[in-house]
């Protein structure tokens, strides 16, 4: 059976069309905050940060597949028309000055494309705008704690509330905790963490953060979530045996839901300043 041109062409238009719906469908059950199921991206963006982040993805993505076909459109451009049987008296041609300027001022150019957006990002997630508050976030062995300088001065620790085997519980598995971290939104919230024991990594993928939390030091880094709702991110240095089992939860919420979590906060706080375990790890310092 042989296929004309405009039948290939239709097959292909139809592989296409399928592989786009494939893929709308992966962002449809794609949940905000967290993973999806055969999650073939990156997450929903749910802060400036993460939206550049995506587009300049993108861009990168369409720029690589672009300069991909061209050089092997060459290569199979010489495969078929130089091969020895096609062309048995090679050209001596050795210089071209119009290409050779050409393919050392394009790639030039390009670089140079890329370089603007990438430096504008990196200015954008380095420069903290103003903070309207600040967590401090301090990675244990393992464990997040979390301290609202700004709002009551209270401390707590997160732990991981579903084990592996998932019983009694319905949140994502491995990344649900006992005390999530709560931030208003639309607020500018700076992130400074530290390390207690070893270096941590505190990363939320759909805020577009990812910074080391390193013992003895103190790093920055900042998010404004534009959106309400659940965010999950992993420590994201391996920080020993139990790496994998201190997930991170942020819960963005309204000015008000958050005002009335710190009236809740400070106080069930301040009545349990440090949980048994903490005090453990604390004296085993
Ligand atoms: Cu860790």
């Amino acid at each position: 059976m042989k296929m004309s041109i405009g039948q290939v062409g239709r097959h292909l238009l139809g592989l296409a069309v399928a592989g786009m719906a494939f893929v709308a469908a992966g962002s449809a059950s794609a949940e905000l905050g967290q993973p999806a199921p055969w999650e073939h991206k990156l997450q929903e963006g749910a802060t400036p940060v993460m939206e550049n982040i995506i587009w300049f993805h993108n861009f990168l993505l369409v720029l690589i597949t672009i300069i991909t076909l061209f050089v092997l459109a060459l290569l199979i451009i010489v495969v078929v028309k130089f091969n020895a049987r096609a062309n048995p008296v090679p050209s001596r041609t050795t210089h071209n000055t119009l290409i050779e300027v050409a393919w050392t001022l394009i790639p030039v150019l390009i670089l140079v494309g890329i370089a603007v957006p990438s430096f504008r990002l990196l200015f954008l997630e380095l420069d903290v705008p103003k903070p309207d508050l600040t967590v401090k976030v301090t990675g244990k062995q393992w464990y997040w704690s979390y301290a609202y300088p700004d709002n009551g001065k209270f401390e707590f620790d997160s732990l991981l509330a579903c084990d592996e085997t998932r019983t009694k519980c319905t949140a994502p598995r491995l990344l649900s905790v006992d005390n999530e971290m709560v931030v208003p939104v639309n607020k500018v919230v700076r992130i400074q963490t530290t390390g207690a024991d070893v270096i941590h990594s505190f990363a939320v993928p759909a805020f577009g953060v990812k910074i080391d939390s390193i013992p003895g030091r103190l790093n920055e880094s900042w998010f404004k979530a534009t959106k309400t709702g659940t965010f999950y991110g992993q420590c994201s240095e391996l920080c020993g045996k139990d790496h994998a089992y201190m997930p991170i939860v942020v819960h963005v919420v309204s000015d008000q839901e958050f005002a009335t979590w710190v009236d809740g906060a400070k106080k069930k706080y301040a009545a349990n300043p440090a949980s048994t375990y903490a005090s453990a790890g604390e004296a085993a310092q």
